[in-house]
């Protein structure tokens, strides 16, 4: 059967696609459009031609999985080009999300009627492309230049009521009679000539809008190729006719598609959905119930944890072991949320809402009736032995236990249960209401039905998961510390803290190894010992300078928290120079890159070989979503296979480290990690 049917209501035509899940527009869905529109323009009976779509969604852009491939015909900006020269009235009518190419066929369409749920946007920027099928162009003409740089610049779709409000929705349908309501749209103006035809619309324009909107972009945008591409493409085209215009899009779309900035952001694209997959497990898996989430700790990582749940509509028992460390944790939470709600985000019945769902208690017992119950106290492994072993005797049968221990081994703390198949390491970053990574760390003994309930969980509160497997900091951690050792030995030998987060930011790292110390805290993991001073972080911590909330740190700060270079961690690092005889060298930033960067992508070879990690995109979706490495790189693996296996052994070898042997195999082969 076609992937696009085609039926009439009197005079109107109806072109409907089916090509679940997201009604891409791949090439079969193109040629059924094209082929309804040679059947409408060649039909005197047809008076006009509807567009919608079956399923959860109009069209969500083009089909990804062509690019690179031969693109068959008709491309896509031949068939919008196609559907706006019809000479008859074209309607779309639209639900779920007209994302990228969706977006630009309805732009073609002469009228747009949408459903009031419904999301409009070009989303093109994420996969580190521009819009390439007219969006640049029609956009701009239909909406006006300023929501056209933001929506394709920033990616973010728009809810129908301000795409309406834009003149980029004519009509609001019903939410529950979309396609009756198109027809009757249809038939209304089937007669209405001149066909309002986007691409022959006039852009007005204030040229000082673009530099302003750079301006006011700049972080955001900083490192992007695709970003600044649209916005000089918009400016430089807003004058020229749609014909040139469409022309240097198109030149745009093709010098974007093959950069690796593209490659690497399509790559994160499928990771991230191909991160939920568990080897071994069914997708169709029973899942248990979990109905009421239990929090041990009120503390930071506590309360950020419970905001999840309670944010996504899930009641939370929060346990303490003192009245005042609940009532704060408690206030903390009301705070995060009303910060939320202050910046319009929330609205005050919904900050009541999620607290209404908090049952805050001294009483362990009231864990009893959780079914998902997470552990955030103190990380020492006895601590945790202790709490899992009084779960064990309280929690009901079948309930899930997790811990959000960082590093420590989840088998011997499972052991600790009489139900090891229950136990799972659930490892949310700081703050955990706002960082997307989950790792989901699988115990030798934990159950499938415990791992895709973990899986389904890290959805519902709206978390991107990776299945991590036991070992000392699990993928994230693990691969931090051989980066934070080495930046260590790099000051001893004779660079300094600024130049190798200067390397780190340049690479397009949100902060660099002494600037996340500082923000972190350098007394996290201290001994608390002043007189024990074994290195330079721990001179540092015991001179008090625990970083940014001491205004000193491997930086000074000023009461604005602006960073300067500190004279006196420069004496600190020099005395540790004399002392430890450490002999200096002129360092460049290719050694900082070699040194900091090339080991975490070896350590990163260590663990996928260990099977710690279930495929190499799965590392890169954990660098990209819990340390803000560049999406642009797409994660470690995916940049040391830009990079090259090859160069990356010959940059480790230079230094002396042992190279891993799956690493060494890759460059002996010309392989790739990410296939
Ligand atoms: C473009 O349009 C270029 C044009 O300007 C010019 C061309 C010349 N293609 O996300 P989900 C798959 S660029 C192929 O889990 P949700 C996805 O991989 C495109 N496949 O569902 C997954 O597969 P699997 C611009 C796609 O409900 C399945 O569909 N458009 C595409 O959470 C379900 O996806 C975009 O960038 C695609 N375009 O979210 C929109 N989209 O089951 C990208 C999805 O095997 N898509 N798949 O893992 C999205 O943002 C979300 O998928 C959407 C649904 C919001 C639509």
């Amino acid at each position: 059967m076609s992937v696009i049917t085609t039926s009439r209501q009197g005079d109107v035509l109806i072109l409907t696609s089916d090509n679940p899940p997201v009604n891409a527009l791949g090439a079969a869905v193109r040629q059924g459009l094209q082929a309804g529109i040679e059947e409408a323009a060649g039909d005197d009976a047809i008076k006009a031609v509807v567009i919608a779509c079956a399923g959860k969604t109009f069209f969500a852009g083009a089909d990804i999985t062509e690019f690179g491939k031969a693109m068959q015909e008709p491309s896509l900006p031949t068939l919008v080009d196609a559907i706006e020269a019809l000479g008859k009235p074209v309607v779309a009518a639209i639900h779920g999300t007209a994302l990228g190419g969706g977006c630009e066929v309805a732009l073609a369409c002469h009228y747009r009627i949408a459903v009031p749920s419904a999301k409009i946007g070009l989303p093109e920027v994420k996969l580190g492309l521009l819009p390439g099928a007219g969006g640049t162009q029609r956009l701009p003409r239909v909406a006006g230049v300023e929501l056209a740089l933001e929506m394709a610049a920033k990616g973010d779709p728009i809810p129908a009521s301000k795409a309406k409000a834009a003149g980029l929705v004519d009509r609001l349908a019903s939410e529950d009679s979309l396609l009756a309501d198109a027809v009757a749209f249809a038939g209304e103006i089937a007669d209405a000539r001149p066909l309002p035809i986007a691409s022959e619309k006039p852009v007005t324009v204030d040229p000082a809008v673009f530099d302003a909107f750079r301006k006011a972009n700049a972080k955001r945008f900083r490192g992007f190729e695709a970003p600044a591409a649209i916005i000089d493409l918009i400016e430089k085209t807003a004058g020229t006719p749609y014909a040139e215009g469409v022309q240097a899009e198109r030149m745009g779309f093709m010098k974007l598609i093959m950069s690796v900035q593209s490659a690497a952001q399509r790559h994160i694209f499928f990771a991230e959905r191909k991160a939920s997959k568990i080897d071994g497990i069914a997708d169709d898996i029973a899942l248990r119930d979990i109905k009421r989430v239990g929090v041990i700790g009120a503390g930071t990582m506590g309360g950020g944890i419970s905001m999840n749940f309670l944010s996504a509509g899930v009641p939370v028992t929060i346990v303490e072991m003192q009245q005042e460390a609940l009532d704060r944790g408690t206030a903390t939470i009301r705070k995060n949320y009303e910060a939320t709600a202050a910046k319009g985000r929330m609205t005050p019945e919904q900050v009541e809402q999620a607290m209404g769902l908090l049952s805050p208690t001294l009483d362990f017992d009231a864990l009893g009736e959780c079914d998902l119950i997470i552990e955030a106290v103190y990380e020492s492994m006895d601590v945790k032995k202790d709490v899992f072993g009084r779960l064990d005797k309280i929690a009901k049968a079948g309930a899930i236990l997790a811990s959000n221990t960082s590093y420590l081994n989840i088998d011997e703390i499972a052991a600790s249960t009489s139900r090891p198949q229950d136990v799972v390491g659930l490892h949310f970053f700081s703050p955990a209401n706002v960082m997307k990574l989950l790792e989901i760390v699988r115990g030798a003994k934990t159950a499938d039905d415990v791992l895709a309930t973990a899986m389904a969980v890290s959805k519902k509160i709206k978390k991107v998961a990776v299945v991590a497997g036991v070992c000392y900091g699990f993928i994230g951690n693990r691969m931090l510390m051989p980066r934070q050792m080495e930046a260590m030995k790099l000051l001893l030998e004779g660079a300094t803290p600024e130049q190798i987060d200067r390397v780190h930011v340049e690479f397009g790292m949100p902060m660099g190894p002494f600037q996340m110390s500082d923000l972190a805290g350098v007394d996290i993991g201290w001994h608390r010992d002043p007189t024990r001073i074994e290195n330079i972080r721990d001179a540092l911590a015991a001179e008090g300078r625990w970083g940014q909330k001491k205004s000193a740190g491997f930086y000074d700060y000023d009461e604005k928290r602006n960073p300067s270079p500190s004279p006196r961690v420069a004496e600190i690092i020099e005395e540790f120079r004399q002392k430890t005889g450490t002999p200096q060298h002129a360092i460049t930033d290719e050694e900082i890159v070699e040194r900091t960067l090339y080991t975490m992508v070896n350590e990163g070879a260590l663990i996928l070989a260990e099977g710690m990690a279930q495929r190499a995109s799965d590392i890169d979706v954990v660098w990209i979503y819990g340390y803000g490495w560049p999406v642009y790189r797409g994660g470690p693996m995916f940049w040391a296979d830009t990079e090259g296996a090859k160069k990356i052994v010959a940059g480790l070898e230079k230094h002396g480290f042992d190279v891993a042997p799956l690493l060494r195999e890759k460059a002996e082969k010309g392989e790739r990690f990410n296939k």
